[in-house]
């Protein structure tokens, strides 16, 4: 028997306008911090982590700032993980991350791979959005939160993403055993279906010769 192994995922970098998303996914993929992108390019990057075993390879995509609903919604269908990011700086983005977990978890629920980023962590002295805040947001969406500066460092951002790993191969487990107990049903019931007829074929045959 074939072992299906964890050789990558789709992951979605999801948050508002300038909350730092291209900047998050450039500082894990190359350790850089680089100020500026345009904000309104969707990117699709594939990210190779090496492993052990096998290479895993994560397809990321970087949302753009202006999307619209039905592309959300195909990216809520499209990724296995996702990685919610708002700005500390701005409440506006606390929010949107918040209609987009209503989004995530009304189609997909709440037992998805996610992380929450609270990002721009170095401009405490402008924060607008409380911990307490984010923890609740956190909570809802059943995921761990990151307190990170993508401007400062690399740490914070490799840790969020290590996570997302970690859940993203849990869930890629648990859907492999899931399918190995329904082709178990499936040979069973067949099974099941088989000695029922067989049964049936028996007891005609023991009627027809009485
Ligand atoms: N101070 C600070 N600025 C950041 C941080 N992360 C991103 N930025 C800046 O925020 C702006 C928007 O970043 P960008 O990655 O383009 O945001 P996006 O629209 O969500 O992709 C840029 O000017 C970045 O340099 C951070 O951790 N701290
Ligand atoms: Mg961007």
């Amino acid at each position: 028997m074939s072992v299906r192994r964890f050789t990558g995922a789709k992951v979605v970098i999801f948050g508002g306008p300038g909350v730092g998303k291209t900047a998050f996914v450039v500082r894990y993929m190359t350790k850089r911090y680089i100020g500026d992108y345009d904000r309104n390019k969707e990117m699709m990057y594939n990210h190779k982590i090496p492993s052990p075993r096998d290479d895993v390879t994560l397809e990321i995509v970087d949302t753009a700032a202006s999307e619209s609903l039905e592309n959300k919604e195909n990216h809520i269908r499209w990724g296995e993980g996702f990685v919610f990011i708002y700005s500390i700086t701005d409440k506006a983005s606390f929010e949107y991350a918040c209609t987009l977990k209503d989004m995530l978890v009304k189609s997909r629920g709440s037992e998805v791979p996610a992380v929450l980023v609270a990002n721009k962590c170095d401009l405490l002295s402008v924060k607008q959005v409380d911990d307490s805040e984010g923890v609740s947001l956190a909570e809802q969406l059943n995921c761990p939160k990151f307190d990170v500066s993508v401007a400062e460092g690399y740490t914070g951002v490799s840790e969020a993403m290590e996570e997302l790993v970690i859940q993203l191969k849990r869930e890629f487990v648990k859907n492999c055993s899931q399918a190995a107990v329904s082709a178990n049903d499936k040979t069973k019931s067949k099974l099941f279906t088989f000695k029922k007829g067989f049964k049936k074929r028996i007891s005609r045959s023991h009627s027809d010769t009485v």
